[in-house]
């Protein structure tokens, strides 16, 4: 392993979190370096669930060092609760195992009405969002009115800016939204005491992460959401806000991107998604049920039932170049055991014509009908596989198949949530 950054190649949701914590094992440092806690990341060691939304899924592991790269959007309350909890569980014993650089824009209290009133208003486009305020800090953070850790910290220039910004988004929540204003004493009473307590994760990412390259260390970087999902390369406007894609990863983090080795992209065996925006293998019969239901498809910040589909090729064979990935992680092989036969799409027919790369715009997407190729199921349980050669042949077929269509090598298998439900093939 060198330097290794893991992305979801789908709409997020892949198993990140898991194959993470895995790779964490031969790394020093994991970073996360977009979204915030909008994200949901699963970790299941023996029988204990930890679902992580902003610490990096390298946190179970002592002594390794886990970074929040500038690139992310933090709420200070989530942050705070997180670190609670994993000290309750007997996690981060060590404060100094955990940095946020300094340039973390933070997520205001305005930031969450007008995500949540924006989703709400009548009439108004949804995108599905998380409302955890996103997107609006990701504006206000390119228009240039966002706040940052290192104002956080500072009281006397967070109630400058607080006073500064605090007008316009009142304007926006009465007058627009149809919400109720917020005061500047109830936002400076609140923050300046998440402030005090932040104060000592503060770092310098960058200097960090090349202080660990110059030592010949390994440095992982965890992406959140999944390509199909970035502001640029994903099925816009029905995206998040941030540079989900492998680039970000350099962006969100300040690391040289010629010192990233290997690009790792996350897919389950079928493909999910939740929010709106086109989908193009979705299942809205019993088959996408039964997927939701052996999946336990539900949402791992909000609850929300994900949508589900049979697996994808044409949106795959995106996310391998848009990332440049050098290997897949295929996951969830198991929800599909009972089946009998298994579908994947290979092309879409859109107006009576073959695309075999994926369309750059949503309404083109949207009109596109999957062209499936069938593969018989293995019908038996592959929980408890532990290696390659145990795999019935026809789910070695299946990566095969997977493997041929997408072009990107398959380094890794998962059959269940936990750690040790995991194969090497690469
Ligand atoms: P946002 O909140 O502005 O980022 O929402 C914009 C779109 O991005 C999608 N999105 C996600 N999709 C999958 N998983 C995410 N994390 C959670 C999870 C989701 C949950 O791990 O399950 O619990 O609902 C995630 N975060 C953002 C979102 O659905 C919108 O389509
Ligand atoms: P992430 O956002 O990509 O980290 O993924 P989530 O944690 O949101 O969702 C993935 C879900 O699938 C979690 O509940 C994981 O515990 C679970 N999971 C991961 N890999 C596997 C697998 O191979 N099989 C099964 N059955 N569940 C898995
Ligand atoms: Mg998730």
């Amino acid at each position: 392993m060198a330097n290794v950054v893991i992305v979801g190649a789908q709409w997020g949701d892949e198993g990140k979190g898991k194959v993470v914590d895995i790779y964490t094992e031969n790394a020093n440092a994991v970073v996360r370096y977009q979204g915030g806690n909008n994200a949901g990341h699963t970790l299941v060691v023996g029988d204990e669930k930890t679902v992580l939304h902003l610490i990096p899924s390298g946190i179970l592991h002592k002594g390794k060092r886990c970074i929040i790269g500038n690139g992310v959007v933090l709420d200070p309350k989530v942050f705070i609760e997180e670190i609670e909890g994993l000290k309750k569980k007997g996690y981060m014993t060590d404060d100094s195992q955990l940095i946020i650089d300094r340039n973390v824009h933070i997520i205001m209290p305005y930031h969450k009405k007008i995500d949540i009133a924006r989703e709400n208003k009548p009439g108004e486009r949804r995108i599905g969002t998380t409302g955890r305020g996103i997107g609006p800090t990701y504006e206000d953070k390119v228009g240039r009115r966002g706040i940052r850790l290192s104002d956080l910290i500072n009281p006397t220039v967070f109630a400058m800016k607080v006073k500064e910004f605090l007008p316009e988004k009142n304007f926006l929540l009465e007058n627009f939204l149809k919400d109720s204003p917020l005061t500047e004493e109830e936002i400076l009473e609140e923050y300046n005491a998440y402030g005090e307590i932040l104060k000592k994760y503060v770092g310098n990412a960058s200097l960090l992460l090349d202080d660990c390259r110059k030592q010949g260390q390994n440095i992982l970087f965890e992406g959140a959401q999944g390509s199909l999902l970035d502001v640029d390369h994903g099925t816009y406007p029905y995206v998040t806000s941030s540079s989900t894609c492998a680039g970000g990863a350099a962006i969100g983090s300040g690391f040289g991107p010629r010192f990233i080795n290997e690009v790792i992209g996350i897919s389950k065996a079928y493909v999910t998604r939740v929010g709106e925006g086109p989908f193009p293998t979705e299942l809205h019969d019993e088959m996408g049920e039964t997927l939701r239901k052996a999946g336990s498809e539900f949402g791992a910040t909000t609850g929300r039932p994900r949508r589900t589909g049979w697996f994808d090729a044409v949106a795959l064979r995106e996310a391998v170049r848009t990332n440049g990935l050098t290997g897949l992680a295929i996951t969830k092989l198991d929800v599909l055991d009972g089946l009998d036969s298994i579908k994947v799409c290979t092309a879409y027919s859109y107006q009576g014509e073959l695309l075999e790369e994926f369309p750059q715009d949503a309404n083109v997407l949207k009109e596109c009908k999957p062209v499936y190729e069938e593969i018989e199921g293995w019908k038996c349980a592959l929980s408890a596989v532990t290696s390659y050669e145990e795999f019935p042949d026809k789910v070695k077929n299946y990566l095969n198949k997977l493997e041929e269509i997408t072009g990107c090598p398959v380094v890794l298998a998962s059959v269940g949530p936990r750690r040790d439900q995991t194969i090497q093939l690469r």
